[in-house]
């Protein structure tokens, strides 16, 4: 028997791991004590490292179809034969006419994000790239370009040493933390309340965190920019405001008070469902607190006003002074460097210098919203694009580390528009919702068998930390790395090496530097701490190394906007808020609004194969308020009805007192069993339904171009 420390991969709070193995079979996955930062502490889906690990369900071998029909084929013969196909589709119809989508795991996989994020769009030449940040944190990254000047500065909340902590959104207590590396939130947050400090949450259901919250306010689905708006009209009209030590930092602070001054907590309480009264309270108490921070994720985020709501929770921070300082809202100092390769990799970020064909969406930073996939799939060649230089009708469509057909708005559409590809190919472990729907699936290793450094959740870690996790077992020689695949594929498009000349800095390095390893130890050698922590160093500290609190005064490195001051009042999202205004006493259409729901068991669409993680009740319920229950006759246990613009579902009701009147919470990724070519035993046994089969392509922060997964009008019958 051997052990083995790595960090666990499967969600943002990279625990340590310690697992107990023989060769290549796992025979215990439990926390690592010594780890620096999670200190022992591993949440229920670490088991399903071992799981997929084992899952007789993953696949092994790259797969093609043949009729209705997967068979097993060779890599060099898949490589060929994709390489061919892509080619001449591009020569036929452009290389923007080829999609690519890449999902979640892909920022939990450094190697694989180089050459997906990097190496191959460059290599193919596409503009038509997609990924799961906008379902996600597309407001986080925008905003921060916006007011910081790049989207790798990202403010973390100072939960360890806070006096207040403001949740607005969010469920750290199951999702344990995100854009927030911080495992073991039950005790953090347990440790604020023990030193005297506070934690409120806004939010349509009172969740986990809600129920171990000093203070809980339900908030009406897409209310928060209007509820931050008012609460920063208390801060300006009641003198609350206290920059500190960024008083000679910022610009824009006059015209956000003007802003601020239209939205009254009288004026907004009927779109948020808060009373002014509370409002006012909050605001006061926040602006009080020794320390306090506010901090928002996917219930901000992926909304109408996803990018205001992100903006405006920035915005309090700074002004009550609470941003760069200990407590508030703070920068990492990684040691590699994600703000410094955002610099050298050109990817600062820029916002709507190409647009989508059929609605005109803006890009983000290379990337096109996903809510627009399914149109840009099914929508004839001859609807010309709306706006100048848009891209061409997709042709082909690559997904890699993604399920979009369960975890994008109005998946059922997307699963519809795959069958008018010329080509799809899915790089995948699984043969699943998407990958079902693919000519070829190239199946890469899974976490034991590579190793690993967490490029981006050390940057937004609660510490500063480094970690190596080595691969457990050496990949078999049938296998391939997801950054292999992506390398291969790569050359056969330029039917050679790729040309040097449309390859930027990075990706140039990638090529050259031929490993995904060396990059990372160039990283390593060139950032804060420089020779000092090599990838040498790092490799030996098996349980990884602690680089100590987060530091204030970190500004003055992170700024990138020009003036080098905060950017509070960007006429981008000034002129948004005429969108939000608009809004004030709009009626909406259905009489239900619906939202989201995180199971601890469960992550996103793809954890459902591990029968220890599924067991038990069933998770996949619809929650509704009792008097809305009442209202329709209908009682826990009973299947009910729900009914969006898009589309319609049966689901098992639970009525409950959490979520508020008015609400209604469905977890999304499920519903597995939804036809031919699924190979995941125990998820399609499991039933359940897709969220997203009702969520609304239609429906986006039109500014951000995130999908609106939160906030859906649906109206809920019996059947
Ligand atoms: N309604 C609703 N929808 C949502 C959300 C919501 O809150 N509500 N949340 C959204 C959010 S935050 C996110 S991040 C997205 C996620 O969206 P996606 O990333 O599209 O979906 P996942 O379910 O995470 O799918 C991950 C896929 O990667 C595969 N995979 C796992 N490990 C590897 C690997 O190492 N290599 C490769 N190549 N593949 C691997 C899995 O088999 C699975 O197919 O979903 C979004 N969708
Ligand atoms: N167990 C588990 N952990 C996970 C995942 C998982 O699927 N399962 N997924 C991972 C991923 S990809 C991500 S991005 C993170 C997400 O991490 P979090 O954002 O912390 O998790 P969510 O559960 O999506 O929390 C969103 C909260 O917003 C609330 N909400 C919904 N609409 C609104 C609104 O309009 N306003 C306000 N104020 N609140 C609203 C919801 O009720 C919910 O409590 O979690 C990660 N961790
Ligand atoms: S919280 Fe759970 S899933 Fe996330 S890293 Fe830790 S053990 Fe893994
Ligand atoms: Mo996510």
């Amino acid at each position: 028997m051997a052990v083995h420390h790595r960090a666990c991969h499967l969600c943002e709070a990279i625990c340590g791991v310690e697992i107990e193995h023989e060769g290549a079979r796992v025979l215990s996955v439990r926390g690592d004590r010594e780890d620096p930062v999670s200190k022992g502490y591993i949440c229920p889906k670490a088991v399903a490292l071992a799981d997929v690990h084992h899952d007789p369900d993953r696949l092994q071998r790259p797969l093609k179809k043949v009729g209705d029909e997967f068979v097993e084929i060779g890599w060099d013969e898949a490589f060929d034969e994709i390489g061919a196909r892509l080619r001449e589709i591009r020569e036929r119809h452009g290389a923007d006419a080829i999609a690519h989508y890449v999902g979640n795991p892909i920022a939990h996989n450094y190697a694989a994000a180089i050459y997906a994020m990097g190496v191959f769009p460059a290599a193919v030449g596409t503009r038509a790239r997609y990924s799961s940040q906008s379902t996600d944190n597309l407001p986080r990254m925008l905003v921060s370009w916006l007011l910081f000047g790049t989207q790798a500065a990202l403010p973390i909340p100072d939960v360890d040493r806070t006096r207040h902590f403001l949740v607005i959104g969010a469920n750290p207590l199951v999702s344990n933390g995100s854009l927030m590396s911080a495992p073991g939130m039950g005790r953090r947050l347990a440790e604020l309340r023990a030193r005297g400090g506070r934690l409120v949450v806004i939010d349509p259901r009172r969740s986990e965190t809600a129920e171990v919250a000093d203070e809980h306010c339900f908030i009406r689905p897409g209310g928060d920019a209007f509820f931050l708006l008012a609460f920063l009209h208390v801060l300006f009209s009641e003198g609350l405001t206290k920059p500190r030590h960024l008083s000679a930092r910022t610009s824009g602070e006059e015209t956000l008070r003007a802003l601020a001054a239209r939205f009254t907590p009288e004026k907004v309480a009927p779109e948020t469902g808060i009373t002014p009264d509370t409002v006012r309270r909050l605001a006061r108490e926040f602006a009080a607190a020794d320390a306090a921070v506010a901090y928002g994720r996917m219930g901000v985020s992926a909304q109408e006003f996803g990018a205001l709501a992100t903006w405006l929770i920035d915005v309090v921070n700074v002004v009550t002074g609470n941003l760069d300082r200990v407590g508030g809202a703070m920068f990492t100092t990684p040691a590699a460097d994600l703000i410094g390769l955002a610099d050298v990799a050109r990817l600062r970020g820029h916002h709507g210098t190409y647009h989508s064909r059929v609605r005109g969406l803006p890009e983000w930073s290379d990337e096109l919203p996903v809510a627009a996939l399914a149109e840009e799939i099914d929508t004839p060649e001859d609807v010309a694009p709306k706006k100048p230089g848009g891209v061409p009708r997709i042709r082909a469509l690559l997904t890699s580390s993604g399920n979009p057909v369960l975890s994008t708005p109005n998946g059922a559409r997307l699963e519809r528009a795959f069958a008018s590809l010329e080509l799809m190919v899915s790089i995948d472990i699984y043969r699943n919702e998407t990958s079902r729907h693919a000519h070829y699936i190239l199946p890469p290793t899974f976490a034991l068998e590579r190793d690993h450094y967490d490029i981006v959740l050390h940057a937004v870690g609660l510490r500063n930390a480094a970690k190596w996790s080595p691969a457990m077992v050496p990949r078999a020689p049938h296998q391939r790395h997801d950054w292999e695949i992506y390398r291969e594929l790569s050359v056969r498009l330029a039917g050679g090496p790729v040309p040097r000349a449309v390859l930027g800095p990075l990706t140039k390095l990638a090529l050259a530097a031929a490993t995904p390893e060396r990059i990372l130890a160039l990283l390593l050698r060139t950032g804060p701490y420089g020779k000092e922590l090599g990838l040498d160093v790092v490799k030996r500290a098996k349980h990884g190394i602690d680089l100590g609190p987060l530091e204030a005064g970190r500004l003055t490195a992170i700024l990138r906007t020009k003036s080098k001051k905060i950017r509070l009042a960007p006429p981008q999202l000034v002129a948004d808020v005429e969108r939000l205004a608009a809004k004030l006493g709009r009626h909406r259409t259905r009489a239900l609004t619906l939202i989201g729901r995180r199971e601890l068991r469960s992550n996103n669409s793809w954890l459902h194969n591990s029968a220890r993680l599924v067991k038990g009740r069933d998770r996949c319920t619809l929650r509704m308020h009792p008097t809305d229950a009442e209202g329709r006759g209908l009682a826990s246990g009973a299947v009910v009805r729900v009914t969006s613009r898009v589309g319609r579902l049966e689901v098992p009701l639970e009525v409950t007192d959490e979520v508020m009147p008015g609400v209604v919470s469905l977890p999304h990724g499920y519903g597995h069993r939804r036809g031919a070519g699924v190979k995941l035993g125990v998820a399609v046994e499991l039933g359940g339904v897709s969220a997203n089969d009702l969520t609304d392509e239609k429906a986006i922060d039109t500014f951000a171009g995130t999908a609106n997964l939160n906030g859906v009008e649906v109206d809920v019958t019996s059947i």
